[in-house]
């Protein structure tokens, strides 16, 4: 997608502060974190937003948790961390391409 933030970043076109990468999916840190630790994992494939999973790609989105909890590990955050999707502007979608975020590191992260 040629005007996706994301698929930019994917391509290497745009800088990110990337956790991990495979064929798949790449995690980076937010750019405006909400809690002491606040990455983001995301598929490589262009899906909008969750109501736009298909039911080709539910691998895909299954794989976001395990790479979100080998991170967490990583970071220390194993032990509490918060997942969101959000789906849409009304729940505060900004980036149309879905993404999952990960907030750790205190207490209650983030209640959105
Ligand atoms: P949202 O769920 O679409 O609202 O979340 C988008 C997130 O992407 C938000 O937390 C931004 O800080 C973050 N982000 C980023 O990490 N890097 C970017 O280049 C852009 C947004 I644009």
């Amino acid at each position: 997608m040629d005007d996706c933030i994301f698929c930019k970043i994917i391509a290497g076109d745009i800088p990110s502060q990337k956790l991990y990468e495979d064929d798949d999916v790449i995690a980076f840190w937010d750019i405006s974190p909400q809690a002491p630790v606040h990455f983001l994992v995301v598929p490589k494939k262009h899906i909008p937003a969750p109501v736009d999973v298909a039911e080709e790609d539910e691998k895909l989105i299954g794989k976001l948790f395990r790479v979100a909890a080998q991170i967490a590990r990583e970071q220390n955050v194993d032990d509490g961390y918060r997942v969101i999707f959000n789906n849409g502007k009304k729940a505060g979608q900004e980036v149309f391409h879905i993404h999952m975020h990960i907030l750790g590191g205190k207490d209650r992260p983030w209640p959105m």
